[in-house]
């Protein structure tokens, strides 16, 4: 038996974990651990009576060893971002950063470093689900010829609090509950609130956690930060703070509330599934790797202190310079080996790269190394996926518990009379630190009102909408009302819907006014790729008995030759028969699906519209799609079907005989499959197909919710 056929990218890290990997085939027999045949694994020795009973023996050890090895098969879940998932890829560089570093995997152009990337969620345990609203960590670790180095960062490019003293505060008051540990994956509890407002450094986070960013639709569509402020140094000992930013070349996607809501019962691994059906269909993600840079000398030059983690570089301020892209294009063979046991250290740095005096860095270096060691004991480097693809030695650091590299030799300890081990000189490649001055900061609103500011308008009624849900899970009133005012020193406006939303005082005066301003790069619709991107979108196809065969089949084609991923749902899964007579076997069959797992769905003409008229799944679909914003499209017989679930007269179809008509993203007209070939794809085009491609491209049509003509979004 193999596993699922993988990408065959080859780098170093592939090489070194051969070592580790044994293929499970039918030619090699059951051993125990220790190496010998077991002839039963299915039964448990017994004394036996005539009858066939009698007490099993202590004596069998085989069945021993696999009851006492499955009792101690866990290990402890990550205290926060326990539900993740990972893969591997490559990272390339297409322009040196020479400049500013001297490390290789920034200035070496004809380098591939291998790379792991680790998405989570932060809030929930280990099986929590998916698609909750929450930040999500994107943590890499690059194996570079030097080291590894760890960007252990969050899709969110700021954080809740300045000091990593305040964490466990804060990850206690967001975690369930202490006594009933309720809620599981949700931040919508009095314990949080009330910490959000006895901590006002939270506010930018908050607006961020708050905004279509906490709930992606795909951990290909995230954005990746590393928060913090690190160092870079070049050749000549100059330094410049960096913070690192990758940001994908899908765009940057979210879901609306109600389908994340609903995702979480229908299928709590969506994320995880999407990330690796896209790489096993070789769609692999890509992520643009980019660096803000400032001069040391430039750090007072600002109205906020840059090395604060609550605070952004503004664009316009600290430019991004794009130099590299990193790609995932292979899953993991084993989950336990490969992805639980993978751990990130933010101290993981490689020369040319250092830190810089933030405080919350300061914390984390010291965490990260720690957590390590108990949750996966002393060698956790020296697991396959954590290990360098360097060569590596160290003669003072071994024993500790599970050690399994052996090193040969008399001495433990430096300096000893052999010179064994020596450590290596700058110029040989050993690591120095660059010397650092302290810093302080104070202001807290700023940003969060020009973040407020910078997003578009659906942006900020999802953002209300979020406040308003948190908060009405709230039901200590001292905490929703203070809330409620704590929002006027960043908005009056939002402050006052959400008091109406949830019962707080409507508050009649900012605290503080607005200073107008917004940036680059905040809304999340800046992203949006320019042309008809409709790459790893899935699209279902509703079809029963009597579909038309031709247009199912020319816009299956058409879609799948543009990488997307369509899905065919049926009646039933024996086989549905099109009114000629093919019959086609469906992915799903209606109630196996949900609308929420799909981006956009067709429905071709035909008479099966009158059984999908009395399918309740069916036309629930269609309702459910147009409330959350999804692209719909109809030919023939169906668009009455559509127009009759939308049920808005401000959605307009086509009439009879009309080839194409599009209105609030659904699309619709008449002429079979000859209306469904597909040419250039542009906002301007007027052909069904292309119009549905488009809209499909746009992720979601934001006039049906700004026209109030779905608003349970
Ligand atoms: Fe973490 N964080 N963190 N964090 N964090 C952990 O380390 C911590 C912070 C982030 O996929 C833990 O291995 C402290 C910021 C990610 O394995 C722990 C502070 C950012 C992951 C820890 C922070 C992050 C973690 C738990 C405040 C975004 C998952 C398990 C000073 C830049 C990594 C573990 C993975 C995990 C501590 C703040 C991101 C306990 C003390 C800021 C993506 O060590």
């Amino acid at each position: 038996m193999t596993t699922k056929a993988r990408s065959t990218v080859a780098d170093s890290k592939v090489a070194d974990m051969q070592h580790d990997t044994i293929e499970i085939n039918n030619k090699q027999h059951m051993t125990t651990d220790y190496g010998i045949k077991i002839s039963d694994p299915d039964h448990w020795l017994r004394v036996v009576n005539d009858k066939n009973t009698g007490p099993s023996l202590l004596e069998d050890q085989i069945a021993r060893e696999k009851i006492m090895r499955f009792d101690h098969e866990r290990i402890p879940e990550r205290v926060v971002h326990a539900r993740g998932t990972g893969a591997f890829g490559t990272f390339k560089l297409f322009e040196s950063a020479e400049d500013v570093t001297s490390a290789g995997v920034l200035t070496d152009t004809s380098r591939e470093t291998p790379v792991f990337l680790r998405f989570s969620t932060v809030q929930g345990s280990k099986g929590s689900a998916d698609t909750v609203r929450d930040v999500r960590g994107f943590a890499v670790k690059f194996y570079t010829s030097e080291g590894n180095w760890d960007i252990v960062g969050n899709n969110i490019p700021v954080f809740f609090i300045q000091d990593a003293i305040k964490f466990p505060d804060l990850i206690h008051s967001v975690k369930p509950e202490p006594h009933n540990e309720v809620p599981q994956g949700q931040s919508a509890h009095n314990n949080f609130w009330d910490f959000v407002y006895m901590h006002s450094e939270t506010t930018h986070m908050n607006y961020w956690q708050m905004s279509d960013r906490a709930i992606p639709r795909s951990y290909r569509m995230m954005q990746g930060f590393g928060v913090n402020t690190y160092s870079l140094v070049n050749k000549e000992g100059k330094r410049h703070f960096v913070k690192f930013i990758f940001t994908p070349e899908l765009g940057v996607h979210s879901f609306v509330w109600d389908e994340a809501l609903k995702i979480c019962g229908q299928d709590p691994d969506f994320h995880r599934k999407d990330l690796m059906d896209a790489i096993d269909a070789g769609h692999f993600p890509r992520w643009k790797f980019g660096l803000q840079l400032l001069p040391e000398e430039k750090l007072d030059d600002f109205d906020f202190d840059p090395l604060d983690a609550t605070k952004v570089w503004p664009e316009e301020l600290v430019p991004i310079r794009y130099i590299g892209q990193l790609e995932l294009n292979r899953n993991v063979d084993e989950f336990f080996p490969q992805t639980e046991q993978a751990a990130f250290c933010t101290s993981h740095i490689v020369p040319g790269i250092d830190f810089s005096d933030d405080p919350l860095l300061q914390g984390r270096n010291f965490s990260y190394f720690d957590t390590q060691i108990s949750r996966l004991g002393a060698n956790w480097e020296e697991l396959p996926v954590n290990r360098p693809v360097c060569p590596y030695m160290n003669m003072v650091n071994r024993d500790g518990a599970m050690r399994h590299r052996i090193s040969k030799g008399t001495v433990n300890y430096w300096p000893n009379r052999f010179q064994a081990n020596p450590p290596a000189t700058p110029a040989q490649g050993g690591f120095t630190s660059y010397p650092d001055k302290p810093n302080g900061f104070k202001e807290h609103y700023n940003q969060a009102q020009t973040f407020y500011n910078s997003l578009s308008p659906i942006e900020k009624a999802h953002l209300t909408k979020a406040f308003s849900f948190e908060l009405d899970h709230c039901d200590d009133p001292v905490v929703y009302k203070r809330l409620c005012e704590r929002l006027t020193d960043t908005s009056l406006e939002l402050a006052q819907a959400v008091a109406q939303n949830v019962g707080g005082d409507t508050p009649k005066k900012a605290n503080r006014s607005n200073h107008g301003k917004k940036a680059k790069g905040l809304s999340q619709l800046e992203y949006m790729p320019k042309t008809a991107v409709i790459d790893t979108r899935r699209i279902a196809i509703l079809i029963a008995d009597g579909f038309d065969y031709a247009s199912y089949t020319a816009i299956k084609e058409a879609l799948s030759a543009r990488g997307a991923f369509v899905f065919t749902i049926g009646a039933q899964r024996q086989g549905v028969v099109s009114q000629t007579g093919e019959k086609v076997v469906p992915d799903h069959f209606f109630n196996g699906m949900r609308s929420t797992l799909f981006d956009a769905t067709f429905v071709p003409g035909g008479k099966h519209v009158e059984t999908l008229a009395k399918n309740g799944v069916a036309k629930f679909w269609i309702t459910e799609s147009f409330a959350h914003l999804k692209p719909i499209a109809a030919v023939d017989e169906a668009v009455s079907f559509v127009q009759k679930r939308v049920g808005l007269d401000e959605v307009v179809v086509a009439k009879a005989g009309e080839k194409s008509k599009e209105s609030y993203g659904v699309v619709t007209g008449f002429g079979g499959k000859d209306v469904l070939g597909v040419k250039d794809v542009t906002a301007e085009s007027k052909g069904l197909a292309e119009k549905f491609i488009w809209l499909v491209s746009r992720h979601r049509c934001w006039e049906r919710e700004l026209d109030g003509l779905a608003d349970q979004v």
